[in-house]
């Protein structure tokens, strides 16, 4: 493999995970068709009906958890990309995912990042600290450090909160010369500016996409994520 970038970022959103069994966000049949998001993706919505989100974040955590949901050859193509740069002296790779799911890891990612979150974590609200967590979760779940029912949360990042290691983000991308934007609409921020920040810093910026986002990259590739990654990374 031909690496003529020394610092590469990817970013990757849930078009990635799409081919693996994992809808979208912002499809047509997308997952917020049924719930608003202020009712599911805030702080706000959690406090308002904690149930109803719990429920949420339940039959999603279980859906991952089918064995038919696999890392798909986009996975695979970032995790050898990642090895590939290993190999190599002063050469540096980060994974961004904004995405919860864990196909990233399962297929060998490690220097991965999870931005928004994780689906099979919970957190304690009073401790803050992280479980991971494959079962149901309601109101009645007891926590593991505090014993209490009803501290437990989503370990998930939802709008108005920090998105989580921002400052090693920041950093990657001040210093990255390749950034790989794969299945993302770059509609939420701040990932939508990351982008942004690389260019500013004279990096080579690309976008993966079936469609066009509107975003200025300078090297757009259209097509299936499980097609692309793999003939991009060989
Ligand atoms: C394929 C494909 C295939 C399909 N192959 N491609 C006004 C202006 C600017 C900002 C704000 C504003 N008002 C509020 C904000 C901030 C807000 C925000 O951005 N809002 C916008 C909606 C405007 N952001 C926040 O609140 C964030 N926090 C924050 O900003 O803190 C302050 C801060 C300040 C300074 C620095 C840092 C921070 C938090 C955002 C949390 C987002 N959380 C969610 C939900 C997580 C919970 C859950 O999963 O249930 O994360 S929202 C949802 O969107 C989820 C995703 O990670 C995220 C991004 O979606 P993604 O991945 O792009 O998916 P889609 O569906 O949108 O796109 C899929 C793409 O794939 C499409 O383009 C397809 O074409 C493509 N595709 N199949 C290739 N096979």
């Amino acid at each position: 493999m031909s690496l003529p970038y020394r610092s590469i970022v990817v970013l990757t959103g849930a078009g990635i995970s799409a081919e693996s069994g994992i809808q979208t966000f912002r499809s047509a049949d997308g997952l917020w068709e049924n719930h608003r998001i202020e009712e599911v993706a805030t702080p706000e919505g959690f406090a308002a009906n904690p149930v109803l989100v719990h429920n949420f974040y339940n039959q999603r955590r279980s859906q991952l958890l089918q064995t038919h949901i696999r890392p798909n050859a986009a996975h695979t193509a970032l995790a050898k990309l990642e090895y590939a740069c290993s190999q190599l002296p002063d050469h540096e790779f980060l994974l961004v995912t904004q995405n919860v799911d864990n196909l990233h890891e399962r297929a060998g990612s490690e220097r991965l990042i999870h931005m928004h979150g994780e689906l099979l974590k919970v957190r304690c609200m009073v401790s803050g600290l992280i479980f991971e967590h494959r079962e149901p979760v309601n109101i009645d779940s007891e926590c593991r450090c505090c014993r209490q029912p009803g501290n437990l949360r989503p370990h998930i990042v939802w709008f108005g909160e920090m998105p989580l290691e921002m400052n090693l983000i920041e950093a990657a991308l001040q210093r990255c010369d390749l950034l790989i934007a794969v299945g993302t609409s770059g509609q939420v921020y701040p990932a939508a500016g990351f982008y942004q920040t690389a260019r500013r810093q004279g990096a080579h910026t690309i976008e993966i996409n079936l469609e066009t986002t509107g975003s200025e990259f300078d090297e757009h590739i259209y097509g299936l994520a499980s097609t692309v990654v793999p003939d991009f990374v060989e």
